[in-house]
């Protein structure tokens, strides 16, 4: 009798929705898209449906769609580029502007300053062509390290771009230089009349490499990603104006590399999370916005590099912490750069970054 009743309770559990039922987990399905690839960096897909791939050594390749049988419309190869290291092709965002799809690229290019990561901007044309270049923000240091260079088309119609210190770990403090911020540009490139710091695309600072940039779906705030040194990965809530620490701090209260000019832990702002005690290596960050991703809707996934994994976090209600809930694909696909949604917010595209033309581009999303 008592093993019926048992049998009785786990049968109600499973079956009958509770008064305090809580949307059930999806179950997701995975495809490679395309492989045989080198270092795509970042992707993007167009209103149209266009998927755009950036690979690092120097290219934009453009696909009529994100399924396997898309086509390969063109390549476009980025001039000026200087891939070394870490640097090269990397983030890529698009825009849609009085009926003209527009498409943004952060690129490491060797110009008459020098070395410099800038954000390029292209018209993209009706068969897949990228047209009229204009640099619409320049005057980063470029390095072989640290360059971050994720750049989104914000919600609120600007663009958005993280920049890594370049190695030069206190130019994150210095008000005046571009590396180690998040920067917020117009459309064209002018400085937006409510940054932070009048007449500055500095929109925050003390970044050390932030390969990540996403929006919050339904509050539209921004959060970065970025490696630490040898401890602390964080995820940022970027607010207009503030300081989040490094080089005189990583994570909550660690000291870093640097203590001359510093001022207490407590006046810089604490990231969302951190890694602790080792690094991941986190790089893209996306979050997921339809609802057929049920409980997981609205949180934010994070590529890791070291890890080879996929990091799974729920924003908490304040928007100021990132909890870690759980790791999925661990070690399935190597190394993971990008996550990237769709517009609808229904997939996520990942890319790998193994080298040896061998990397891929991975759909994954509820069944
Ligand atoms: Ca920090």
């Amino acid at each position: 009798m008592r093993r019926l009743v048992a049998a009785f309770i786990v049968f109600a559990a499973t079956t009958l929705p509770g008064p305090h039922a809580a949307a059930a987990a999806p179950t997701l399905g995975t495809r490679v898209i395309r492989a045989g690839l080198s270092y795509p960096w970042d992707i993007a897909f167009t209103p149209g449906g266009k998927m755009l791939v950036t690979e690092r050594p120097g290219r934009v390749r453009v696909y009529s769609d994100g399924t396997r049988n898309g086509r390969l419309l063109g390549v476009k190869t980025i001039p000026k580029v200087r891939a070394e290291g870490e640097a090269g092709v990397m983030g890529i965002a698009t825009a849609r502007r009085d009926g003209t799809t527009y498409v943004f690229v952060c690129a490491s290019r060797q110009v008459s300053a020098g070395w410099r990561n800038q954000v390029l901007r292209y018209r993209l044309t009706k068969g897949g062509a990228l047209r009229d270049q204009k640099v619409i923000l320049g005057g980063m240091r470029a390095n072989t390290i640290h360059n971050g260079c994720a750049v989104e088309y914000g919600p609120d119609k600007k663009v958005w771009v993280t920049m890594g210190d370049a190695n030069r770990p206190a130019t994150a403090q210095d008000r005046s230089g571009r590396n180690g911020k998040v920067l917020r540009v117009n459309f064209g490139g002018r400085i937006p009349s409510d940054n932070p710091f009048t007449g500055s695309p500095v929109y925050a600072l003390g970044f050390r490499n932030p390969q990540g940039l996403a929006f919050h779906p339904v509050t539209n705030r921004p959060y970065s990603v970025e490696h630490g040194p040898s401890v602390n990965d964080e995820i940022n809530r970027v607010r207009p104006g503030r300081n989040y620490g490094w080089p005189c701090w990583t994570g909550s209260g660690t000291r870093g590399p640097i203590r001359a000019g510093c001022k207490a832990a407590s006046e810089y702002s604490r990231p969302a999370w951190s890694s602790g005690g080792s690094t991941l290596a986190t790089s893209g960050g996306a979050f997921v916005s339809s609802a057929k991703w049920q409980s997981w809707r609205n949180e934010l996934f994070v590529a890791t590099l070291k890890e080879q994994d996929l990091r799974r976090f729920r924003i908490g209600d304040n928007g100021n912490t990132a909890f870690a809930r759980s790791v999925l694909f661990n070690g399935r696909w190597g190394r993971l750069r990008a996550a990237t949604p769709t517009r609808s917010g229904r997939a996520l595209y990942l890319t790998t970054s193994n080298g040896g033309g061998t990397d891929r581009v991975i759909r994954v999303r509820p069944r």
